[in-house]
């Protein structure tokens, strides 16, 4: 019995000095152990002791495992309690610091320059049609005066699809399938990928156009030249000059290529406008009569305008790209550059 007061004298000691997990653990296991615990091993010897003092000394081992419990259980309380302590220091957050800045995504410029030229000719009462990549040889070619055989047919440098479809060189095929299923007044503008076999610095297998077509009765040159006048002075600057050249298209009778003043200079003539002083920015003409006619539309009662423009050389004049790859590189580096 004096021994058990000395057991507890000395849980208390060994209790006094714990100072982290593994002595909490050993102390644990002295005292507690389920083979050579001190409580245990006191249990085990019961049978040493009297019979009349068994009660007792019962009732007093488990007083001390009581306590050595609830000892352990406060060290283990202050030991948790310290380690969750560390444990904040180590990973302290300073909230003074800036915050990292969210990666902003951006328009691509052919989509930018998309979107502009659909907003002014809006304005201009045009709405937007769109149709499909790959196109039969009637739309594509014969509905717009290129019969099979036909030379200019060269020009356009096709990719044939199995089954005798195209890729569609142009959007026009997109005026043709909306004359077909529309009657006058139509104005309307197609912009689109569109696909020629042709790849260098100026050119990409995949480019993108933006065509314009007006019909309607008593729609005449004039009406061609104001319309393209007003767009090009929206779409680069208000004192831009605007000058047309004959030309030649199958589908347009006549046919004009239009220039600009050179963005650049302004006209006084510069290393990207070769010293001209201009550029050529699009292409136009009033839409051929037979072209009129293979969409059902009576040429001697209706007429219209039609024009075409490539839309990644307005990105690349409108931005300062110099190579045409670098529009469909899908580099994040160019969409940072150009954003606003
Ligand atoms: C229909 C009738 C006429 C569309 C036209 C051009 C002239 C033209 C080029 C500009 C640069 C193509 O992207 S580019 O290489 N386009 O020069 N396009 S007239 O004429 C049409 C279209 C559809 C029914």
């Amino acid at each position: 019995m004096e021994n058990l007061d000395e057991l507890r004298e000395r849980f208390r000691r060994q209790a006094e000095s714990v100072a982290d997990r593994d002595s909490w653990e050993a102390l644990r296991l002295d005292w507690l152990g389920r083979k050579k615990g001190v409580v245990r091993s006191l249990l085990s010897r019961i049978g040493e002791i009297a019979a009349e003092q068994r009660r007792e000394f019962g009732q007093r081992v488990n007083e001390l495992r009581r306590e050595v419990e609830s000892g352990l259980e406060e060290i283990g309380d202050r030991l948790t309690a310290r380690e969750r302590e560390a444990s904040l220091v180590a990973r302290r957050v300073d909230v003074t610091l800036p915050g990292r800045r969210p990666r902003q995504g951006s328009l691509h410029p052919v989509t930018r320059v998309i979107a502009e030229i659909e907003t002014i000719f809006a304005e201009l009462g045009f709405s937007v049609a769109e149709g499909p990549e790959v196109e039969t040889d009637f739309h594509n070619f014969e509905a717009l005066n290129m019969p099979p055989d036909h030379p200019a047919r060269d020009t356009q440098d096709t990719f044939f699809v199995e089954g005798g479809q195209v890729l569609r060189t142009h959007t026009s095929p997109v005026q043709i399938r909306t004359m077909l299923a529309r009657k006058p007044p139509i104005r309307i503008i197609c912009p689109g990928r569109v696909y020629r076999h042709d790849n260098d610095l100026r050119h990409s297998p995949m480019f993108h156009q933006i065509e314009g077509l007006a019909v309607g009765e008593g729609i005449t040159f004039g009406h061609l030249k104001g319309t393209l006048e007003a767009f090009l002075q929206r779409l680069f600057s208000p004192d831009t000059g605007v000058r047309l050249r004959p030309s030649f298209f199958p589908f347009t009778e006549p046919s004009a290529e239009v220039d600009i003043t050179c963005p650049f200079c302004h006209g006084s003539g510069c290393a990207t406008c070769s010293q001209s002083g201009w550029m050529e920015i699009l292409g136009s003409g009033m839409v051929d009569p037979r072209v009129l006619r293979n969409c059902g539309i009576d040429p001697d009662r209706y007429s219209g305008f039609a024009f075409g423009l490539g839309i990644d050389r307005v990105a690349m004049i409108r931005y300062g790209i110099p190579n045409i790859r670098l529009l469909f590189d899908n580099d994040e580096r160019l969409l940072r550059q150009v954003r606003r």
